[in-house]
């Protein structure tokens, strides 16, 4: 998979994706995250890329021709599945989003700034709008990291068997359940027997059930839309 972010703030990417499972798959060659500069592409003597918006009020509008540039010489290269505005007014980001995004082959993702951009992108350029949360970030630079730590976790090979996303909160419409590590008693804090008994079957039961619970009580919205359990179908 080939990520071309395109942003004015280049650097603001330089902590999420250098450490830990993003930078991992980058050096395994799993994903190409190619990171580009909109002001690099404007043509006006100050390198502008914002202005003021037709109309009047408060703010500044991202202009076309610095993004168009950018995307139109990616484009030259080669064809994007997706072209992607971060945006609070976008589709609410989820795991079925990331989902459908890991399989693509090449995506670009644009962050937007200021009060927004020219609309006319949004009209004829940008094929996908995604909104990580309900509340306003300064710009979409920590919503494309976000979404992009979301995708390469999902990428074939990125992760281990033993850390498989699989078992991720959300890929199966549930919480996961709590985890304990050593000791098995801190100062009188005990981990739950069943974990201890080496009994495989009965620790899979346990935790399905406190996924359930979990979701029950925290994420009742998840919850109601859980499948009908089998083994409940029979029961009066
Ligand atoms: Cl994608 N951008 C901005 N600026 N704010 C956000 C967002 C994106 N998602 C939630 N809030």
């Amino acid at each position: 998979m080939r990520i071309d972010i395109l942003t004015i703030f280049p650097e603001m990417f330089s902590g999420p994706f250098g450490h830990s499972i993003v930078k991992r798959a980058v050096d395994k060659g799993l994903v190409n995250i190619h990171l580009h500069n909109i002001r690099d592409y404007a043509t006006n003597k100050h390198r502008r890329v914002d202005d003021y918006p037709f109309g009047g009020g408060a703010g500044m509008v991202m202009m076309i021709q610095p993004v168009m540039d950018c995307i139109e010489a990616l484009k030259k290269e080669r064809n994007y599945n997706e072209i992607i505005f971060m945006t609070p007014d976008g589709e609410l980001f989820d795991q079925p989003i990331a989902n459908q995004l890991s399989i693509l082959e090449n995506i670009i993702i644009l962050c937007g700034h200021y009060k927004g951009i020219d609309e006319r992108l949004r009209e004829h350029i940008i094929t996908r709008e995604i909104s990580i949360g309900d509340y306003v970030l300064s710009g979409g630079e920590l919503a494309a990291a976000v979404v992009t730590d979301s995708l390469v976790r999902l990428i074939p090979g990125v992760l281990g068997d033993e850390t498989s996303a699989l078992s991720d909160s959300f890929q199966d419409g549930l919480l996961s359940p709590p985890v304990y590590t050593r000791p098995a008693d801190y100062n009188g804090w005990k981990v739950p027997d069943v974990l201890l008994s080496g009994h495989d079957l009965k620790i899979a039961d346990w935790r399905h059930e406190q996924s359930l619970l979990r979701t029950r009580d925290r994420r009742p919205d998840l919850y109601q839309q859980q499948k009908p359990d089998a083994s409940s179908d029979n029961n009066p």
